[in-house]
C-alpha cells in the first residue's frame, strides 16, 4: 500500500531517518487515513516554501495585498480550542484532583480512529518533523506531524523550528512525540465540513494525538497544546517543568537584561506583557523550564507567536501591530479581509461594512443561524507570525542553552481585588500565588463568556498529571537553585465603582520594570498579607521616566490598597477547591497562612487596607 502513495524520492528522506517508529507512524497513518499521494518534507528550504505555496494552491490560505500576508479561515463553529471534544485517553481512571475529560482508550482510540479512516482519501499527505525547543539542545523534543492540511503544516513552519535534520542525530531513538491530524472533509471554502465530529484524543501513554475534523490551530496543529499536555507528562516524570508561559528580557537599568517567564490564562495580556515595548521577546505561549548548575533556564518552545489579534493596535501594541502591518511572512485568521487588505476588531482603523470573513460573505449586521449577529472579525481571530521577524526578538531567543531566568509572573484577571503586582514572600508563597489564579472565560476557549474561572498556573487545561503531583514538583523546583526565583503575581484588569479600569495597557511596563528591579535590589517594598508590594515612590519615578505619566499618590493608594475581604472570598474559593484535592501538606500551609495573615490584618486596619498602614 505504502509502495502505492509514496514515491522513490520521498521514501528515501525517511529511510535516511533510520527510524523504525517514524516509519511504523508512517504505516499507520497511510493505511488508516488512504492518502492519494505522500509528501515527506525536509528542512530544506525549498521543502518549507513548497508548504507555503501548496496553502495558497489548494485554497486554505489566500493572499492577501501585503507581500507574505494571506489570509486562512476556520469553520464557524471552529473558532476556538474544542474542551469538549480534547480527551485523554486512559487505560485505568487515576483520580487527578481535577476535572479532567477523558475516555477511555478502548472506547476512544476506535472511536477517534474511525473518523481517520479513508480521511484524506484524494487528498495529499503531509509528513513533517520539527524540534519542539531550540535545535541542537538539551530542551528539545523531536514532533513528528502527519497531516492532510498545508495552513496546519504551513503554520508550523512558522511557530516551530525546523526538526528532520534532528531526527537523522536521534539514531532510531523511540523518545519523540507524534500527531495524525486530517481536517477531514472540507466543504466550498475549504472548511471542515463535519465539524459536529471533531476529535482530539490524546494518548499520553504512547506520546501521540489524534486530532480530526477540525483547523483552528488550538486544536490542528500538533506542536501547540497537544504536544504540551505530552510534554507536561514527560517533565513531571524527567523533573523539570513545561508551563503555559512567555519567555522576556525585561530591560532595566541600561544595558542590564533580566529574562522573566510568565503564565497568564488565555487573553488577560500574555503576548502583549512579552511585547512590553524597550522589551525583548523570546516566546510567548509555551516554555520549559529546566535546572542547570544551581540556574533555572528556560527555553521558547517555539519560534513564533498565534496571537489573538482583537485590540492590536498602534497605541496599545505597537510592536505587535507594526510587525503584522507590514511585509513578512504573517498568516491572518478569521479576520474581515475587503480588497485584500484585513480589519479586525479594535484595531484603531475605520473598518469597512463588508467584506468576506469567517462566517462567508460578511455585511453589517448579519446574523448567524440563532439570530446573533456575526462580528466582522471573530473575538478569537489570529495572526501568526515568526518571533525573528519581529523587531524586539531577544537575541538569545534561539539559544540552545536557554536563557536564565530570574524571576516568575502569574498574572490573573479580576476587575476587584488582586492588587496590580505583588512579589511573593518566598517560592512556595509564589506556587502558590500561582495555583489561585483566577480569570474571566474568554473567546479563546468555547462555552460561556465573562465567567470567573481557577486555572492555576493558567495551565488547567493542559496539566496532564494529578494536581497534587504537579504542585509538589513545582515546590520541589527550586531545590538546589542557589539564588532564590522571585515570583510575582499581576493584575492588568482592576476597576473602579464605576467599572472604569484603573490601569492604561501600557502601565504593565512599570509592574514589569518594578519586578526587574526588585530582582536586583534597586528597590524596596513594603511588606503586606499578599506579598511585597512597591513604594509610592518607586512608582511614581518608573512611571514619569518610562512612560512620562503623573503617577498620583491617588492612583495608588487606589490601585494597592488591600481588599482584604476580596480576598478572603477568594481564599474561601480556593479552599473550597483544594480541600478535594489530595495536595502537599506545603501548600495547604500556604493558603492557611495566606488566610491568617489576611485575616490578622483585617481585625487591625479593616477590610480595605491604604499602603500607608504597611
Ligand atoms: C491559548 O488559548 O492559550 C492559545 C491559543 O495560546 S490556542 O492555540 O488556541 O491554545
Ligand atoms: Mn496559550
Amino acid at each position: 500500500m505504502l509502495n502505492n502513495v509514496i514515491d522513490q524520492a520521498n521514501m528515501k528522506k525517511l529511510e535516511a531517518l533510520n527510524n523504525e517508529k517514524v516509519m511504523a507512524n508512517l504505516k499507520l497513518a497511510v493505511e488508516l487515513c488512504k492518502p492519494a499521494k505522500v509528501m515527506v518534507i525536509t528542512d530544506a528550504p525549498e521543502d518549507i516554501a513548497y508548504l507555503r505555496q501548496l496553502a495558497v494552491d489548494n485554497g486554505e490560505e489566500k493572499k492577501l495585498n501585503m507581500e507574505g500576508h494571506t489570509i486562512h479561515y476556520d469553520a464557524m463553529q471552529d473558532q476556538a480550542r474544542d474542551k469538549a471534544n480534547t480527551k485523554y485517553m486512559l487505560t485505568e481512571k487515576v483520580n487527578w484532583g481535577m476535572d479532567i475529560n477523558y475516555i477511555m482508550k478502548e472506547e476512544g482510540l476506535p472511536e477517534v480512529l474511525s473518523y481517520l479512516d479513508g480521511a484524506m482519501a484524494g487528498k495529499e499527505m503531509l509528513v513533517t518533523f520539527f524540534s519542539l525547543g531550540p535545535q541542537n539542545s538539551d530542551f528539545a523534543i523531536g514532533a513528528m506531524q502527519i497531516t492532510d492540511s498545508s495552513y496546519v503544516v504551513h503554520s508550523e513552519t512558522i511557530l516551530y523550528r525546523t526538526g528532520y535534520e534532528q531526527f537523522k542525530k536521534m539514531n532510531g531513538s523511540k523518545d519523540f512525540f507524534f500527531f495524525l491530524h486530517s481536517a477531514g472533509e472540507l466543504d466550498e471554502r475549504n472548511n471542515t465540513k463535519n465539524v459536529d465530529n471533531r476529535r482530539i484524543y490524546i494518548d499520553l501513554e504512547e506520546n501521540r494525538v489524534f486530532s480530526v475534523n477540525n483547523q483552528y490551530a488550538g486544536n490542528s496543529v500538533g506542536l501547540k497544546k497537544l504536544a504540551f499536555r505530552l510534554a507536561i507528562k514527560k517533565a513531571h516524570g524527567e523533573g523539570w517543568l513545561a508551563e503555559h508561559m512567555f519567555i522576556m528580557g525585561v530591560h532595566g537599568k541600561p544595558g542590564r537584561i533580566t529574562y522573566f517567564a510568565g503564565a497568564f490564562p488565555s487573553a488577560c495580556g500574555k503576548t502583549s506583557t512579552a511585547m512590553i515595548p524597550g522589551q525583548t521577546i523570546v516566546g510567548d505561549d509555551i516554555a520549559y523550564l529546566k535546572k542547570v548548575d544551581g540556574k533555572i533556564m528556560s527555553a521558547n518552545v517555539e519560534q513564533g507567536v498565534f496571537g489573538i489579534i482583537r485590540d492590536v493596535n498602534a497605541n496599545d501594541d505597537p510592536e505587535i501591530f507594526a510587525s503584522i502591518t507590514t511585509p513578512r511572512e504573517v498568516i491572518f485568521s478569521n479576520v474581515l479581509v475587503k480588497e485584500g487588505k484585513p480589519y479586525w476588531l479594535g484595531m484603531g482603523e475605520e473598518t469597512p461594512k463588508d467584506g468576506e470573513n469567517f462566517s462567508g460573505e460578511w455585511f453589517e449586521g448579519k446574523k448567524d443561524a440563532k439570530g446573533n449577529e456575526i462580528g466582522l472579525a471573530h473575538k478569537n481571530a489570529r495572526y501568526t507570525v515568526r518571533i525573528s521577524e519581529l523587531d524586539n526578538a531577544d537575541v538569545l531567543a534561539d539559544a540552545p542553552e536557554g536563557v536564565e531566568t530570574k524571576g516568575l509572573v502569574f498574572g490573573g484577571r479580576d476587575s476587584d481585588t488582586t492588587v496590580p503586582v505583588a512579589e511573593a514572600l518566598d517560592w512556595a508563597h509564589g506556587v502558590m500565588i500561582g495555583a489561585t489564579i483566577e480569570s474571566e472565560t474568554t473567546a479563546a476557549t468555547l462555552g460561556a463568556q465573562g465567567v470567573r474561572v481557577f486555572n492555576p498556573m493558567a495551565n488547567l487545561d493542559f496539566i496532564a498529571v494529578p494536581l497534587g503531583t504537579y504542585i509538589q514538583n513545582y515546590l520541589d523546583f527550586q531545590n538546589g537553585v542557589e539564588e532564590e526565583t522571585k515570583v510575582y503575581g499581576t493584575n492588568y484588569f482592576l476597576k473602579d465603582e464605576n467599572g472604569k479600569w484603573y490601569n492604561g495597557m501600557l502601565d504593565k511596563k512599570i509592574w514589569m520594570l518594578w519586578a526587574e528591579g526588585r530582582v536586583h535590589g534597586d528597590f524596596e517594598a513594603l511588606k503586606t498579607p499578599v506579598g511585597f508590594i512597591p513604594k509610592y515612590e518607586d512608582l511614581k519615578k518608573l512611571f514619569k521616566d518610562n512612560l512620562d505619566k503623573n503617577y498620583t499618590e491617588e492612583d495608588y493608594d487606589q490601585q494597592f490598597s488591600i481588599r482584604v475581604d476580596k480576598y478572603l472570598d477568594k481564599m474561601e474559593r480556593m479552599n473550597t477547591i483544594y480541600s478535594k484535592v489530595d495536595m502537599p501538606v506545603e501548600f495547604m500551609a500556604e493558603l492557611e497562612n495566606q488566610t491568617k495573615r489576611l485575616v490578622e490584618a483585617k481585625e487591625v486596619y479593616g477590610s480595605v487596607i491604604c499602603p500607608c498602614k504597611f
